[in-house]
């Protein structure tokens, strides 16, 4: 049969059903590829709401009136007074302020743990309930001036009964530099009078974890990490410097009275370190029973000064009930311990 000139030849028409197959297979590709930036995207940049009101309380820094490190001994003069009226930071589930969160008991005066990925924000609505102006003002994260939480801005102080809502940006600079682990740790604390607040105990922390490393976006916990457990190491001062009101604590408690750092053989495990304070707030952390990873370095105390934030990893392996202390002689006899339980692994 003879085709007209113009007409195109089998081999032509070939090459153009190649040519619209490979258009279409990059087309498809182009989408799949933004769709799936779209929706990585959409996992990590979630907006954090937290409801907490800072509130007069009455804390007792040994619940159990003993001294649970060394039964046979006293509380000695730490013990004269145990309940005094410190600040707190109180989590609530909604803008009710009528139902406080539930928080472990290792956590003890710390405030709610605020918990982030790279990429989100923090929205905290605060309610002043005390009688004096106070505020909360966190390290590491993002903020303009009115959203420091301390030095002049909105929110730099807020008179009691009033309240006001930080927003807080979780950015690259926020989260965990390239030597760190997947999650780090910020102090927040109040910031009118900085030194009295938190000596008060307006104190809490916040954990940002890597985005690629959370376990899902309602959950930013670290997916490489079992337990995290948080520990403040302070003196609080509750006599004008008398040495019966020094409290030496970790999480407000003194002599073993802080529970509840309870994990298993074979578990990851992380504890952020924090402290503040002054000059006699120089503590050397120290486990029993356990080595820790600080940055590739193996040990097993860990340095800290008022405002260090520092987080460490282990992996226990033996099972026990061991001492967790600072090995600074003074703060030893002053109470600075407590104890953390390792339980043998199920079969
Ligand atoms: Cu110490």
């Amino acid at each position: 049969m003879n085709l007209p000139s113009s007409y195109p030849s089998f081999k032509e028409n070939l090459f153009d059903v190649k040519m619209m197959r490979q258009c279409f297979r990059k087309i498809l590709a182009f989408l799949f590829f933004n769709f799936t930036i779209l929706c990585s995207l959409s996992v990590q940049a979630s907006v954090r709401e937290y409801w907490i009101a800072a509130e007069k309380v009455t804390w007792n820094y040994a619940p159990s009136n003993k001294n649970l490190i060394h039964p046979d001994d006293s509380l000695d003069v730490w013990g004269k007074t145990l309940s005094y009226t410190k600040y707190r930071y109180i989590g609530y589930s909604d803008g009710s302020y009528s139902k406080p969160l539930p928080q472990p008991e290792w956590m003890g005066i710390l405030g709610p743990q605020l918990r982030a990925a790279v990429g989100d924000t923090l929205k905290v609505h605060f309610l002043n309930k005390t009688d004096r102006p106070v505020s909360m003002h966190p390290h590491g994260l993002k903020y303009d001036k009115d959203n420091e939480g301390a030095d002049g801005g909105k929110g730099g102080s807020i008179a009691p009964g009033k309240s006001f809502t930080y927003t807080w940006v979780v950015d690259e600079d926020a989260g965990p530099g390239p030597k760190d682990l997947s999650s780090v740790v910020w102090l927040y604390h109040s910031h009118v009078m900085a030194e009295d607040e938190t000596n008060l105990g307006l104190i809490g922390t916040i954990v940002v974890t890597r985005a690629n490393k959370i376990r899902s976006t309602t959950n930013p916990t670290p997916r490489d990490v079992d337990h995290e457990f948080t520990a403040l190491f302070m003196i609080f001062n509750e006599e004008n410097d008398e040495e019966s009101g020094m409290k030496h604590t970790i999480n407000g408690r003194i002599f073993g009275n802080l529970s509840g750092y309870e994990t298993t053989i074979g578990k990851r495990v992380r504890w952020h370190l924090v402290a503040l304070g002054n000059e006699t707030d120089n503590h050397t952390v120290h486990w029993h029973g356990q080595t820790v990873l600080n940055q590739g370095r193996r040990t097993d105390v860990i340095e800290i000064l008022p405002a260090s934030m520092i987080s460490v990893d282990m992996t226990p392996r033996s099972a026990g009930d061991w001492l967790f202390h600072c090995h600074v002689d003074d703060h030893m006899i002053a109470g600075m311990a407590t104890r953390w339980q390792v339980m043998q692994a199920k079969k």
